[in-house]
């Protein structure tokens, strides 16, 4: 069939709206018609060039939302009308992974996915006859795709598609940062670095937990009122603060946070991260990804006194486990997604979103089909 996709054809160029030619699912997958997808700065990361495991052309997205309308031979957890969201960290449940209990990243599929492939080593998309890639085993800026049925959770059908899909990865990332990653404790004092669409549902997780104290730090100062809205109790503007960013936030926290978030994937902020730790304890989770050959570094005298650096994917959930409950919890109004979607736009438009995450305009924008 024919599919209206946004295609990065090459990398750093503007994605290009067209038709493309999608096949129907093979054994244990599923189509699913995206209802709606958010625009992450992983998709920008890829298509600036910057990701070590890009391959073009792509069809990039990896966090929506939609119904299945197709399912392939052998297909048992999931039927046609089932409501879903694309998970770009499946969970098999029987790989070594899944069943140690120690990760989420279920490897099933991974070495496949990073090549832009599905499980039997094909791609379902072409365009007058060329390959064209997956992207995280989602590629959600597609009207429609096919994902292994591994890579879907059900969700509840009264769920907006136009919020939910923001579930798809940055609600989850954030908030699982918090709750699965770092396992924050009431009255902890935290520090978030970066309050974009990810940052911003750190603070979120961190309100949820009944954290003390939540320092946001921003270069941007519109981020201020965006941190508050969810929780955060204190705002530093780096590019203000007279000397140095790690004595003032250890100042902040009298010694140190006890946690502290990497929402941007600048590697210097990293290590700004783990040295406003407190001696002893602090961790500090890196969430945010660094382009290809850059690399993180301390004096391993901040890990030796106690420090300790962490990363965290999907915010550690299980996603066909752990997204449903999520949806629940903002369907019973536990958790904000709504003010956080702050644009959404045609396909047509879609390169927009891109400017508006560069220009620090957008939270996040949201593509509707
Ligand atoms: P975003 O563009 O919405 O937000 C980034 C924020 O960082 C902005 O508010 C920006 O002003 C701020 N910022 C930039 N440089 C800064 C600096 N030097 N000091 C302080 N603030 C600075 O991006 P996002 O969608 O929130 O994604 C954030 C990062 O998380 C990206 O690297 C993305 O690839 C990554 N990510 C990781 C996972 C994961 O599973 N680990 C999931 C989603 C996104
Ligand atoms: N391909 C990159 C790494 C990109 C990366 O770290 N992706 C995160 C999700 S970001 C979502 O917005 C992730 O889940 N990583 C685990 C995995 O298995 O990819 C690189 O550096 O090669
Ligand atoms: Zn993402
Ligand atoms: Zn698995």
């Amino acid at each position: 069939m024919k599919t209206r996709a946004a295609v990065a054809f090459e990398k750093a160029k503007p994605l290009e709206i067209v038709e493309v030619d999608l096949e129907g699912p093979k054994a244990g997958e599923v189509m699913v018609e995206i209802k709606a997808t958010g625009i992450c700065h992983t998709d920008e990361f890829t298509r600036s060039g910057a990701d070590p495991e890009g391959i073009f052309p792509v069809i990039l997205g990896h966090e929506g939302a939609g119904i299945v309308v197709e399912v392939g031979p052998d297909v048992k957890s999931v039927a046609v009308g089932d409501h879903v969201i694309p998970l770009y960290t499946p969970e098999c449940r029987e790989c070594e992974y899944c069943l140690s209990r120690k990760t989420n990243l279920c490897q099933k599929i991974r070495a496949t996915q990073g090549r832009g492939l599905m499980p039997d080593g094909t791609s379902r998309f072409s365009y007058k006859g060329e390959t064209i890639y997956h992207y995280m085993g989602c590629s959600t800026f597609s009207n429609y795709t096919v994902l292994p049925e591994i890579a879907v959770a059900k969700i509840r059908e009264d769920a907006p598609a136009d919020k939910v899909c923001y579930v798809g990865c940055g609600v989850t990332t954030g908030i699982g940062a918090v709750v699965n990653t770092a396992k924050v404790e009431s009255g902890a004092n935290c520090v978030v670095f970066g309050l974009g669409g990810i940052g911003l549902n750190v603070i979120q997780g961190l309100r949820l937990v009944g954290a003390s104290m939540i320092v946001g730090v921003d270069l941007n100062d519109d981020r201020e009122k965006w941190g508050r809205e969810f929780g955060m109790t204190h705002f530093v503007n780096p590019s203000k603060v007279g000397g140095d960013l790690v004595a003032h936030l250890v100042e902040l926290t009298r010694g140190g946070a006890d946690y502290t978030f990497e929402c941007i994937g600048n590697t210097k902020v990293m290590r700004t991260a783990l040295e406003a730790c407190h001696k002893g304890w602090g961790q500090s989770i890196i969430i945010g990804v660094a382009g290809a050959g850059e690399e993180i570094a301390t004096r391993p005298f901040q890990l030796v006194t106690g420090r300790v650096w962490k990363g965290s994917a999907f915010g550690g959930a299980r996603g066909r486990t752990d997204v449903p409950k999520i949806v629940d919890m903002y369907m019973n109004g536990q958790i904000a997604i709504d003010p956080m979607i702050t644009h959404t736009m045609k396909i047509e438009d879609i390169n927009t979103g891109f400017d508006l995450m560069h220009r620090g305009e957008s939270i996040r924008g949201v593509v509707v089909y």
